[in-house]
């Protein structure tokens, strides 16, 4: 049998750090001696700071389906995944040459109802996990601000919870943006009762949140609680410990540990003895030309 390729799929809400996330990410893994490929899937990404190996508007584009059938953005990007699931043959064909070598990255769309409700992503990755021997993490970023407020890290707790249930891939829930997470105010908690998830009784007596809604927050804190599935790991993407950090877990979960491909700790001394210099918003020199150029 061939052995497997490994890789992440980046997905969370939009303006959550996943384009951000794929550049600083794959710089990273190139500087630890990965050969890394990164694939756009989100046909509403305009300028894509990083040189991406496969990309979807090469396939189809948004405007064009929007104009075509008087989509909205949302409705057009369903159909470009439908479209995609479609055409899962396309992007197979793209991918076999990359997966002999490559650690693959995908950059997915924001559309957070593509991941807990429509199938046609998760049966395009479980199609390429079973045909290229691919074994991906999801990676679910959440934006760290909506701890602030008692409703939205609700709100991000049932995301998370529905995405992992729908999708079934080994999973990671991480909290984007931490070097932020007090710009909107101090935290009524500790980070980790944020990341931990174990107390959730204490946010319906919170006293920003009113009365009316209490009950209904212990009834869904409840169910968070009873699947026992969420947690979050913390990201900030210039702070190569964090994502570091973050790196291991990643590979604890789709088994790139137990590959054998080049052991983690030799890898990981790379980054260690050497000076690191990467900045998440480097773009690549022929892309930063063209955008420079064009105003
Ligand atoms: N301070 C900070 N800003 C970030 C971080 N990650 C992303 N951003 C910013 O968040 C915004 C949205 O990021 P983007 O990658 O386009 O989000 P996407 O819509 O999920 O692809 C951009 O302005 C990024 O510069 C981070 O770790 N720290
Ligand atoms: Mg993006």
């Amino acid at each position: 049998m061939a052995s497997p390729a490994f890789g992440q799929m980046v997905i969370g809400p939009p303006g959550s750090g996943k384009t951000t996330y794929c550049n600083g990410m794959s710089q990273f893994l190139s500087l630890i001696g990965r050969k890394v490929a990164v694939i756009n899937l989100d046909p509403a990404n305009d300028t894509l700071p990083y040189e991406c190996a496969v990309n979807i508007e090469d396939l189809i584009k948004l405007s064009d389906v929007m104009g075509e059938h008087s989509l909205g953005p949302n409705g057009g990007l369903v159909y470009c995944m439908d479209y995609l699931e479609k055409n899962v043959d396309w992007l197979e064909s793209k991918l076999k040459p990359l997966v002999k070598d490559h650690y693959l990255l995908f950059d997915f769309p924001g559309q957070v109802e593509l991941f807990f409700l429509h199938t046609n992503v998760r049966n395009v990755i479980t199609r390429l996990m079973k045909k290229l021997h691919l074994r991906l993490t999801a990676v679910h970023l959440v934006d760290s601000h909506l701890c602030s407020d008692p409703g939205k890290y609700i709100s991000a707790l049932l995301l998370s919870l529905s995405t992992m249930l729908h999708l079934e891939f080994p999973h990671v829930n991480v909290l984007s943006k931490i070097d932020l997470i007090e710009s909107c105010g101090k935290l009524d908690f500790n980070l980790d009762f944020y990341t931990d998830v174990q107390n959730l009784s204490y946010l319906q007596y919170h006293e920003d949140h009113s009365a009316k809604y209490r009950k209904l927050t212990k009834e869904l804190c409840e169910v968070i609680e009873t699947y026992s599935l969420v947690n979050f790991t913390t990201l900030d993407i210039q702070d190569k410990e964090s994502v570091g950090n973050l790196v291991k877990l990643i590979d604890k979960s789709n088994g790139y540990i137990f590959a054998g491909i080049s052991p983690s700790a030799v890898e990981f001394s790379k980054i260690a003895v050497s000076d690191v210099h990467w900045d998440y918003y480097r773009y690549p020199s022929r892309l930063f030309k063209s955008y420079v150029s064009s105003y």
